[in-house]
């Protein structure tokens, strides 16, 4: 930015970096949603249609690539940031408005997919909010809070709904039947109309959970499957994959079963590298192979170089020939870390210019090889 006398007004901005070592928990709500669904013929007490919340939530862990885990039911979604996270200098309303732009920027632009048939009266909004939380405990009560409101709310609203719908009882006499019930009763409430609230959906009873699909183990949840509306859009989309699960993440299992979750980012990395060791021990074998592979190759282009200045030289475990002055046939045997011999065979096509220039570019003497 130019320099100009007014620049000193710059001073008047506070800073609002929020502390250091807590999660950030970026929670987005709804405005007014009771009206917005009312209003768009949202199926009653849940329609799946809503789910386009869920592509909302994935617009904003595109952006926020420390957001280990969201969470959403209803009209709402947190967002968990990692303890250590640098992003956009944790500043507070960057960080709030942001994520509450992109939230409800995604939900107007794939409206029309989720609700094909319902024009988008008039556009949403979501109010927004950062809270921290200073400890793993702390952070898994909120988020343990969250899911335990979804659970409520869709005990009650299940049951308030089918008192109308199956009985026919008014709004008023289902809310007063359901007055000070429990969650045994209005579960037996359920019972009576036909309905095990066991069965029903996941999606509803337990809310959406969000996470990178790094994390994902096998043959588990879905990897976000949704299709971009323009190319520019799926190149910004290829960024993160989102794994989207129904699960409990009140109890340990969860926590037990993704630990990178709550993992500071250095940890993180530190744990990766112990994977990545563990995994190259043992698939030693094959790591070698590509090691081998690759210096083969590059021994196949600069002995082939060779030869074709001096015909004479050969190596004992590669046989060549030049079919044309631009391709060369090679059947090779190389030798595995066990030292067991593997039957390689290329077929090579390469410019004699681009040969020689590899050749000096990769300054590998014969013997390397
Ligand atoms: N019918 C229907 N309504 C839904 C669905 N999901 C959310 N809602 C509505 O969204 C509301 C969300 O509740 P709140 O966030 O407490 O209420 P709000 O009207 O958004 O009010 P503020 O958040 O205070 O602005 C619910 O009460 C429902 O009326 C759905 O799948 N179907
Ligand atoms: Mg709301």
């Amino acid at each position: 930015m130019a320099k100009s006398r007014f620049e000193y007004v710059r001073d008047f901005e506070e800073s609002d970096a929020v502390m250091k070592q807590c999660f950030i928990v970026l929670r987005i709500d709804g405005s007014n949603f009771h009206r917005f669904s009312d209003k768009h013929g949202f199926v009653k007490p849940n329609d799946e249609r809503a789910l386009l919340a869920n592509r909302a939530a994935h617009g904003v862990m595109q952006i926020m690539p420390d957001c280990t885990i969201a969470y959403g039911q209803s009209d709402e979604y947190s967002f968990v940031l990692r303890p250590d996270t640098t992003v956009h200098g944790r500043r507070r309303q960057k960080l709030v408005s942001l994520a509450v732009s992109k939230f409800t920027a995604v939900y107007q632009f794939y409206w029309a997919h989720f609700f094909p048939e319902t024009a988008l009266l008039y556009p949403p909004a979501f109010d927004g909010r950062l809270v921290l939380y200073p400890s793993d405990k702390i952070l898994r009560d909120y988020l343990a809070w969250r899911q335990v409101d979804c659970h409520i709310n869709n005990l009650y609203n299940t049951t308030f709904h089918s008192l109308i719908q199956k009985q026919g009882l008014t709004a008023s006499e289902s809310e007063k039947r359901l007055s000070k019930t429990l969650s045994k009763e209005k579960n037996e409430i359920l019972f009576q109309l036909g309905i095990n609230y066991n069965d029903e959906k996941d999606i509803f009873k337990k809310g959406s959970v969000l996470i990178g699909a790094e994390n994902r183990k096998e043959n588990e949840g879905e990897i976000d499957l949704w299709e971009a509306q323009s190319s520019e859009e799926s190149k910004h989309l290829q960024k993160r994959q989102v794994l989207v699960l129904h699960v409990d993440i009140i109890k340990d299992p969860f926590w037990q079963r993704y630990p990178n979750l709550l993992l500071p980012l250095e940890e993180v990395k530190k744990a990766r590298k112990r994977q990545l060791q563990t995994d190259c021990n043992k698939k030693n074998n094959e790591y070698l192979f590509i090691l081998v592979f690759y210096h083969a190759l590059v021994f196949v282009i600069l002995d082939f170089n060779i030869i074709r200045k001096s015909k004479t030289q050969k190596r004992a475990n590669a046989l060549y020939y030049c079919s044309s002055s631009r391709q060369a046939h090679l059947n090779m045997k190389i030798l595995d870390s066990d030292h067991r011999s593997i039957q390689l065979y290329f077929h090579i096509s390469i410019r004699p210019r681009a040969l020689r220039q590899l050749g000096a570019a990769c300054h590998l003497p014969y013997h390397q090889f």
